[in-house]
């Protein structure tokens, strides 16, 4: 079932992820006008940078399980913005949309955003190790010479970029530049909240199998001025989950979730240039099958149980 946005007519819809939506909620109860988001996560998948024409069942519903899951993990790091993620406590506009939005949505609290993407990274790949080619430097850490692709980093760093226009990539920049755009103090926090979530999450990951390369973070003030995590955290789509047991460094790592997906594609004679191919039923599954180990490994949790109660 396609997710457009088109589905939720009536609603101010304020922004588009790769595979997500943001829409504004008008709360006719207490609160202010305005004062609360909707975060709908879809089906979509991509790879190559290119969404792809297949959606993978459930994928929204366990991306939101496991943010909702983190949000309670890293409670008493940082506070999160989630209100609810019950459709039943939803205001009455989102009545209609109840069945498209069970278990793939999160009512949250509208923050004023930092204008800057936190990136925790305890290895090196992706834009880390381009840059790190480049000039042996990332966001200003200069790193030992000799590393590779896949490699542990000696102690987790702060990477912090840019939001890039959708389509474009984000570009990382130095601690010096956040503080030039954000002030010091902000700076400081944000930068510290950051490695803070890293270092639980990645405490709880090894725990289970899961090695967490690095992940991104969106953070916001509420209308009280409080700091808040915003966003997804800590899923699959904003960060990069590798299985414990086949880490093997000097390549590039096999990806938790996206694997069969992009060894199909690889084997496809497809050329990467959109739109992409429809993916065969079993590279669908076992994907599916996938983001689902993931959440429970993560979690110990019963992904069905999660369904069950959403
Ligand atoms: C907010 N994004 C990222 C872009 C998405 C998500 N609580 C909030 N209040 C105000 N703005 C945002 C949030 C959050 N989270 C999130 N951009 C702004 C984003 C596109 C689609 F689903």
């Amino acid at each position: 079932m396609p997710l457009a946005p088109q589905q939720f007519a009536g609603l101010t819809h304020l922004a588009s992820g790769k595979v997500r939506e943001l829409f504004a909620v008008e709360d006719a109860g207490g609160g202010r006008p305005g004062d609360k988001v909707l975060l709908v996560a879809s089906d979509r998948i991509s790879a190559f940078d290119v969404v792809l024409p297949t959606e993978i069942p459930d994928k929204g519903a366990v991306l939101t399980a496991l943010s909702l899951w983190w949000f309670e993990q890293l409670a008493d790091i940082v506070p999160g913005h989630v209100l609810s993620s019950r459709v039943q406590d939803y205001p009455a506009e989102l009545a209609a949309y109840a069945d498209a939005l069970r278990g793939r949505s999160m009512l949250c609290r509208r923050l004023d955003m930092v204008p800057v993407e936190c990136v925790a990274r305890g290895y090196l790949t992706g834009s880390g190790l381009a840059d790190y080619r480049r000039t042996g430097s990332v966001s200003g850490h200069l790193l030992p010479p000799g590393l590779g692709d896949g490699d542990r980093l000696p102690e987790p760093i702060y990477t912090p970029s840019t939001k890039a226009p959708q389509g474009e990539h984000d570009e990382n920049i130095s601690r010096e530049d956040v503080v030039e755009r954000i002030g010091p103090a902000l700076a400081k926090e944000i930068e510290r909240l950051t490695l803070d979530v890293y270092e639980l999450a990645s405490v709880i990951g090894r725990g289970r199998g899961v090695l967490l390369a690095d992940t991104k973070l969106e953070f916001g003030h509420d209308s009280d001025g409080v700091l808040r995590l915003g966003d997804e955290v800590l899923t699959p789509d904003s960060s990069r989950f590798w299985p414990a047991d086949a880490w093997e460094p000097g390549r590039s790592q096999p990806s938790f979730d996206k694997q069969y997906v992009r060894d199909w594609l690889a084997g496809s004679g497809w050329d990467r240039r959109p739109p992409g191919p429809r993916l065969p039923d079993h590279v669908v599954e076992q994907t599916r099958a996938r983001y689902v180990e993931a959440y429970e490994r993560l979690t110990g949790r019963s992904f069905d149980d999660y369904l069950r109660a959403a």
